[in-house]
């Protein structure tokens, strides 16, 4: 495999790259190096190692839908345009362009979600979130760019801190923002006006798998009467779910809760924890707010106007 797939790889798994859209559009990335750097002489070697390629950045993150429906779509892409292309020279670019035009529309749907997700801020508000969810800091920042004021309080998210690359980010950018540990979430919930969090999958009844710790957000928003949204594009759809398959929940190393714990203890490190549709006010999509339970219908009217 190219050294520069297996960085990717690596920085997928150790979390450099972290995030569903992130390592999303890395996957893209190394699709098209993948097919840029390959020497293959048939189209059907050229399948084959595109297929190896995917099933190790597919395995990188399990629990990633938008990884997963990505690469299902570029894979099939390749294999329909194997029977039209005359030569592998013109298929390559054919799989390139398609791979650039691909990220091109991640970009325009998360604009528009952005856009229709900064619609929900108003002047004054507060507003909590968890982990590092890049689509949640682009509805923020868009609605600091409109000129809202509001003020936003981030968990830290044990074990990585990915809720310090959150808060980072929002106080660079301006945005009175202040970090607390995940344990103080009912604490500070009192100030709160809505909470918007992120998603890594979403099954065929609503339900939101993201960073541990969300399904504890969202109870704790439910009890006091705050309005609980998750922010994220429609391709994070897990289609397996319709027919019973469920997805499968993360679970690293648990070193990175404890390096080095006392023997005979157990420590889990499960990465996501689900979400019960009936707690989420509304998704905040590229196709707007939608009901946890319509979440499906939109995926598929958008796999169709694919
Ligand atoms: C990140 C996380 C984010 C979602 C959505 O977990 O749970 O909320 O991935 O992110 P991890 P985005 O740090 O383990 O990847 O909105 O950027 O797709």
């Amino acid at each position: 495999m190219d050294k520069e797939i297996e960085r990717i790889i690596d920085n997928i798994k150790s979390l450099k790259i972290q995030g569903a859209r992130n390592v999303a559009k890395a996957v893209l990335n190394a699709i098209i190096l993948q097919i840029k750097n390959s020497k293959a002489k048939s189209f059907d070697s050229l399948y084959s190692e595109l297929l190896v390629v995917t099933d190790a950045l597919a395995s990188a993150r399990p629990t990633e839908p938008m990884v997963r429906n990505s690469i299902k779509d570029m894979v099939n892409f390749t294999f329909m345009h194997m029977k039209k292309e005359k030569s592998i020279e013109s298929l390559k670019k054919k799989i390139v362009s398609k791979s650039k035009s691909y990220l091109d529309d991640m970009k325009e749907d998360a604009e528009n979600l952005w856009q229709y997700g900064s619609r929900l801020i108003e002047n004054g508000n507060v507003i909590m979130t968890h982990c590092h969810s890049s689509t949640v800091t682009g509805v923020l920042k868009k609605a600091n760019e409109l000129g809202k004021n509001f003020q936003v309080i981030a968990c830290e998210t044990r074990p990585r801190f990915q809720g310090r690359i959150t808060a980072k980010d929002l106080s660079e950018n301006g945005i009175d923002t202040t970090l607390i540990v995940d344990g103080g979430m009912n604490s500070f919930m009192r100030k709160v006006d809505l909470c918007i969090v992120g998603a890594d999958a979403i099954d065929s009844t609503g339900n939101l798998i993201n960073k541990i710790g969300t399904s504890t957000l969202a109870q704790i928003a439910r009890a006091h009467n705050v309005p609980f949204y998750c922010a994220a594009e429609l391709y994070k759809y897990n289609p397996l779910t319709l027919y019973g398959n469920r997805e499968i929940i993360e679970e690293r190393d648990s070193k990175e809760v404890w390096d080095n714990p006392p023997k005979k203890l157990k420590v889990r490190n499960p990465a996501f924890d689900i979400t019960e549709a009936r707690y989420i006010n509304a998704y905040i999509t590229e196709g707007g707010l939608i009901p946890p339970h319509s979440f499906l219908a939109a995926f598929n009217k958008k796999l169709g106007l694919r």
